[in-house]
C-alpha cells in the first residue's frame, strides 16, 4: 500500500528533503513556497550567480520577498548549490528549466535531455519526480522515464514515481501565485498521481489530480492556445472592422457586457511573451508528426504574426495623411516590452515593428522605462532620455506598449500624428486625423 510507504510519510509530514532544479521563475517561487511549508529544500542550478544569491538570502526574481527568502535560508529549510548529486538524497525532485522553440521553431527539449542525464546517475527507489517545464504530450512518458531508469533497476509507479505538472506562474501577477493557483497534477501511472498529489498537497493550496501525465502536458497547451488563438480572433476582428469603418474597440466592449458565454481579449501590434507565441507551436510541431495539421493554431499564429506589418502599414496610411512617405520619417515606438509596466521583451511585437519601419527607410527611436538598451538581430538602439521631448520631435509616434506611467493626454497633444496600436489614447483622441487605430 503507497500510504504505508516511507515516502508517502515523509510527504504527509512534509519531512520530505525535496530538490528544485531550475531556479528560474518557476523554480525559485516553488522553491521558497515548498521551503515555507516545512519541506527541506535544494535547489539546482548551474548559474553560479543565482546559487549565490539564494544562499545569501536575496532574491532576484521580483515575485519572491527578499525577507522570505533571507527567513527560510537562515533556519535551514532553504539552500542551493550547484552539484545535481544532492539528488542521492532526494525524496522528491521537480524539474523547472526552460523549454524554448529553435529558430527552425521546433521544440527544444536540451535542458529537460540536460538535467535528466545529469540527475539519471542518483536516481533511487522511494522517490518522485515531477516535470514542470511545458513541452508537447508524452515528453515525460517517452522522453524523460527512459532516460531516467536506463540500466538501472527501477520499476516506474512502483519502486519510483513520476509525474508532470504545468507551471501556470505568472510573472509580476499578485492575485494568483504559486501557492494558491490550482496545481494540475498527472502521472506516468495512478500511483505516481498519488505520490505526486500528495507532495504537492503539503504546499499548494489546491492539488488537481488528473488521469495520466499526458493529459497534465495537455492541459497547459490548452490553457494557452485558448488564448494565443482568441487574440488572432479578436485580431482578425480589428482588421474587419477597420475594413467596414467600425470602431472595434466599442464592439468589444460592448461584447463584453455580455455576462455569459463571451470572455474579452483585446487586439493589440502582435503576440509577445515566452508562452502564448511558444507553447502553441509545442502542440502543432506534436501533431505534425501525427499526420495531422493543427488548424486553428497555424491560422491563429499566422493572423497573430501578421500584426506587426499590418501596424506598420497603418503607420505610413498616418503619415500619409500628413503628406509625408515613411521613408525619411521619423518614428518614435513607445514601450518595448511585450506587455505593460513589465522589462521583458522576449518575442516582443516592438522589436518586429522596429525591424520593418527601419526595413521601410524610416529613422526609427524608442521609449521604454524599463527596457534602457533594445539588441535584437540588426536592432541596436537606446531608449531616448526625454520621451516627450521625443514626442514633439519626431514625424510619427506609434504606441506598442502602454505602461501605466505614460501620460497618453501629453503624448496626444504634443504629437504630430500618433499611430496608436493600443488604444491607449481612448477617448483622447475623438475622431483626429491625425491619430489611426488599429
Ligand atoms: N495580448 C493581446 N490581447 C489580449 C491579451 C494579451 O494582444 O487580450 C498579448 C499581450 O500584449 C502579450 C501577449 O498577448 O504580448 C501575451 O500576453 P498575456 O497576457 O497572455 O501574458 P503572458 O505571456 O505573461 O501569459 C501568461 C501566461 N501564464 C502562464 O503561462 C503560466 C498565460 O497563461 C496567462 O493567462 C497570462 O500570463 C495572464 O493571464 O496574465
Amino acid at each position: 500500500m503507497i500510504e504505508n510507504s516511507s515516502l508517502f510519510g515523509k510527504l504527509n509530514d512534509q519531512s520530505a528533503q525535496v530538490v528544485i532544479l531550475g531556479l528560474g521563475y518557476v523554480g525559485l517561487p516553488l522553491a521558497t513556497v515548498l521551503a515555507e511549508a516545512g519541506y527541506n529544500v535544494t535547489g539546482v542550478d548551474l548559474d553560479r550567480s543565482k546559487v549565490d544569491a539564494l544562499n545569501q538570502g536575496i532574491s532576484y526574481i521580483d515575485d519572491v520577498d527578499t525577507s522570505l527568502l533571507e527567513k527560510l535560508v537562515k533556519v535551514g529549510s532553504l539552500k542551493a548549490t550547484t552539484d545535481f548529486s544532492v539528488v542521492k538524497e532526494a525524496d522528491a525532485v521537480s524539474i523547472c528549466v526552460p523549454t524554448p522553440l529553435r529558430k527552425t521553431r521546433d521544440p527544444d527539449l536540451s535542458y529537460i535531455i540536460s538535467v535528466a542525464d545529469s540527475i539519471a546517475p542518483y536516481m533511487h527507489t522511494d522517490m518522485v519526480v515531477v516535470l514542470e517545464s511545458t513541452t508537447y504530450p508524452g515528453t515525460t512518458r517517452d522522453l524523460l522515464l527512459p532516460k531516467l531508469i536506463e540500466g538501472r533497476d527501477l520499476n516506474v509507479g512502483e519502486d519510483f514515481y513520476l509525474a508532470f505538472s504545468p507551471e501556470r506562474v505568472d510573472p509580476g501577477r499578485e492575485d494568483w501565485t504559486t501557492k494558491n493557483t490550482p496545481k494540475v497534477v498527472g502521472g506516468v501511472t495512478p500511483a505516481c498521481t498519488e505520490i505526486a498529489s500528495k507532495y504537492y498537497q503539503g504546499a499548494m493550496e489546491a492539488v488537481v489530480p488528473v488521469a495520466t501525465a499526458e493529459v497534465a502536458e495537455m492541459t497547459k497547451l490548452l490553457e494557452n492556445t485558448f488564448r494565443m488563438v482568441n487574440i488572432g480572433l479578436v485580431n482578425e476582428m480589428a482588421i474587419m472592422c477597420d475594413r467596414m469603418g467600425i470602431n472595434v474597440w466599442d464592439v468589444i466592449d460592448a461584447a463584453a457586457t455580455k455576462p455569459f458565454g463571451f470572455m474579452k481579449f483585446t487586439p493589440g501590434p502582435g503576440l509577445g511573451g515566452h508562452c502564448i507565441p511558444i507553447d502553441p507551436l509545442f502542440l502543432s510541431w506534436k501533431l505534425r508528426s501525427l499526420n495531422y495539421t493543427a488548424r486553428f493554431i497555424d491560422l491563429a499564429s499566422e493572423i497573430n504574426t501578421g500584426m506587426p506589418r499590418y501596424v506598420v502599414g497603418k503607420v505610413q496610411e498616418t503619415l500619409n495623411n500628413q503628406g509625408k512617405a515613411l521613408k525619411g520619417s521619423s518614428v518614435l515606438v513607445l514601450g518595448a516590452a511585450y506587455k505593460p509596466d513589465i522589462d521583458d521583451v522576449r518575442e516582443s511585437p516592438a522589436l518586429d515593428v522596429i525591424g520593418l519601419l527601419q526595413q521601410g527607410g524610416a529613422v526609427v527611436s524608442y521609449h521604454d522605462p524599463f527596457i534602457p538598451v533594445l539588441r535584437h538581430e540588426k536592432i541596436e538602439l537606446t531608449s531616448v532620455p526625454d520621451v516627450m521631448a521625443e514626442v514633439e520631435n519626431v514625424d510619427c509616434v506609434v504606441i506598442i506598449t502602454n505602461h501605466s506611467q505614460y501620460d497618453f493626454q501629453a503624448v496626444y497633444e504634443r504629437a504630430q500624428c500618433i499611430m496608436d496600436a493600443r488604444n491607449a489614447l481612448g477617448e483622447i483622441a475623438g475622431d483626429d486625423p491625425k491619430v489611426t487605430g488599429l
